[in-house]
């Protein structure tokens, strides 16, 4: 029986272009995901849009929208991205769909049950840009303007009726679930922020909304809205068909395995979240990975400096395998990390043209030109043939514990070495100048850099999706043989059939492109 395996994006607020920190968050969910199914586990992987809320209610009246025609609009463009980043999410979820309402009534309901909800007023000050209520020592002056610390977005003072949920009375459950489960929040110096955070004690947290009505009301008082985070961090378990827990997606994938997170959201997702369930005795996820933040030339992208690169200015111009590529090897996962224009085309033609895609044009075009263009058959290899495949083969279990920790650049820096070292491989071989005087060792040197291109383009499939599956494709590799037990499998490759058409993998790019 295959296992399963249960990862998610944040949902979207779909109130705007959707920029790099949207396709960060996805392409790394999206490579754990697509790893998955390669280790044969039975994967479902979400995504969605966030649309209620006041921020989204605001940007809908300054476009002259209702808010739902704002978001049924808005949402089909993060829907559309989804293709446009190769996404191979399961679900795409919206937070206006009834099976989401339903959902979110039940939570309020269970905290209420709970004893964990009551009503008061709240004073203090609001984020609309983070749907977030800040402390005072939490917010700073800034030219006449009150701004959040950490966020830098500006906050107003709000006095209003609310619903609040009992959060204080949580603190100690938490701080013993995070001792008791190490690895929940990942990587280890968001696991240290959190903990300080609730080891200050909580305060009781604001779960509704009156100044507004775009939101899921409240039951049995439609005066408030559902605060806008209670709702969307419902979202992971409305996909599941919650609140039927009997259900065969929810009895199958909950507990989710991982959230991949921007490190702004951790707060609601590694304390609120938990508590949230913890009160309405459900279980908790297994993990919730916090990522950096992508700077442009070392700075904040926006606007007013100029820096903002555009994601699908870059797939358009570049490809969706190249930006996938850049990201995930250019920044660390977990910190922040600075990209480039000018990184993005060395990694380009360094990583990706001259190394793996080079190596396939000069194995597979001496295959055409020198063996009827069939991969050649041999039991003759030597010690260093050998030794190439079993290099790779052995560190396969260390490859999947670092996908199992998300340590996404370990992984990616050891399958480039492989692929850096079977070029020298081939290089060293010489193919070339054995064919006429000994074509058994011709073919058995063929015969291994042909497995290992296999292995390698395995292994990079999460990564670069497109472009591994036309190799593998042109070697006659069938879909379903895309995965990880293959590379042990020295019969996946097909001797009688010839080789398909390559086209050219991965362009390489002039200075002035
Ligand atoms: O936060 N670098 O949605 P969102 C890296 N709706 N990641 C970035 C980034 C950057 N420069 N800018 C944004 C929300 N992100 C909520 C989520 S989940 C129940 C609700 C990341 O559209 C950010 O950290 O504002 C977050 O993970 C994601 O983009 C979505 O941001």
């Amino acid at each position: 029986m295959n296992k399963n395996f249960y990862i998610t994006t944040p949902i979207y607020y779909p109130s705007g272009k959707p920029h790099m920190g949207h396709a960060y968050s996805s392409i790394v969910a999206d490579i754990f995901a697509r790893f998955k199914r390669l280790e044969n586990y039975n994967v479902l992987f979400l995504t969605g849009t966030d649309e209620h809320g006041q921020k989204i209610q605001k940007e809908a009246k300054k476009n002259n929208k209702d808010p739902k025609i704002f978001c049924d609009e808005l949402s089909e463009t993060f829907r559309s991205l989804t293709k446009t980043l190769n996404l191979s999410n399961d679900d795409f979820i919206r937070t206006t769909e009834s099976r989401h309402f339903k959902s979110v009534i039940e939570i309020w309901n269970k905290l209420v049950g709970s004893g964990d909800i009551y009503l008061d007023k709240y004073s203090g000050w609001y984020s609309v840009s983070d749907e977030a209520f800040y402390d005072e020592d939490e917010i700073e002056d800034k030219n006449g303007n009150k701004i959040s610390k950490s966020s830098g977005s500006l906050v107003e003072w709000v006095e209003e009726e609310s619903y609040f949920f009992k959060l204080s009375a949580w603190s100690n459950k938490l701080l013993e679930f995070y001792k008791k489960n190490p690895n929940f929040i990942l990587p280890e110096s968001r696991k240290n922020e959190v903990v300080r955070f609730v080891e200050k004690g909580l305060k009781d947290l604001s779960i509704s909304r009156t100044s507004f009505t775009w939101g899921i009301p409240v039951p049995n008082n439609e005066k408030h809205v559902i605060y806008v985070w209670l709702d969307a961090l419902t979202n992971y378990i409305s996909a599941l068909n919650f609140p039927n827990i009997e259900d065969k997606k929810y009895k199958a994938f909950w507990p989710a395995d991982v959230h991949i997170i921007g490190k702004d959201i951790l707060r609601f997702h590694a304390v609120f979240w938990p508590a949230f369930l913890l009160a309405a005795k459900l279980p908790l996820p297994k993990r919730v990975f916090g990522h950096g933040w992508i700077l442009s030339d070392d700075k904040k992208m926006s606007k007013s400096l100029g820096n903002i690169l555009d994601p699908l200015e870059i797939i358009d111009k570049y490809g969706i395998d190249q930006l996938r590529y850049y990201l995930v090897k250019e920044v660390s996962l977990g910190n922040d990390g600075s990209i480039s224009l000018e990184n993005l085309k060395n990694c380009i033609n360094n990583d990706l043209a001259n190394n793996y895609g080079n190596l396939c044009q000069r194995v597979f075009s001496f295959i055409k030109k020198n063996c009827d263009n069939k991969i050649p058959y041999s039991t003759k290899l030597n010690n260093s043939d050998k030794a190439l495949l079993k290099n790779l083969k052995n560190s396969l279990p260390k490859l999947q514990s670092l996908m199992d920790n998300q340590d996404l650049n370990e992984y990616i820096k050891t399958v480039v070495g492989f692929s850096f070292e079977a070029n020298k491989y081939f290089n060293d071989s010489e193919p070339w100048t054995v064919k006429k005087k000994d074509p058994e060792r011709m073919n058995a040197i063929l015969f291994t850099i042909v497995d290992q291109i296999k292995n390698i383009s395995i292994l990079l499939n999460p990564i670069i999706p497109y472009s591994t599956n036309k190799v593998l494709a042109m070697i006659n590799i069938s879909n379903e043989n895309i995965k990880i037990d293959e590379i042990n499998n020295d019969k996946t490759l097909n001797h009688e059939k010839e080789l398909g058409e390559l086209e050219i993998l991965f362009e390489k790019i002039e200075n002035d492109n």
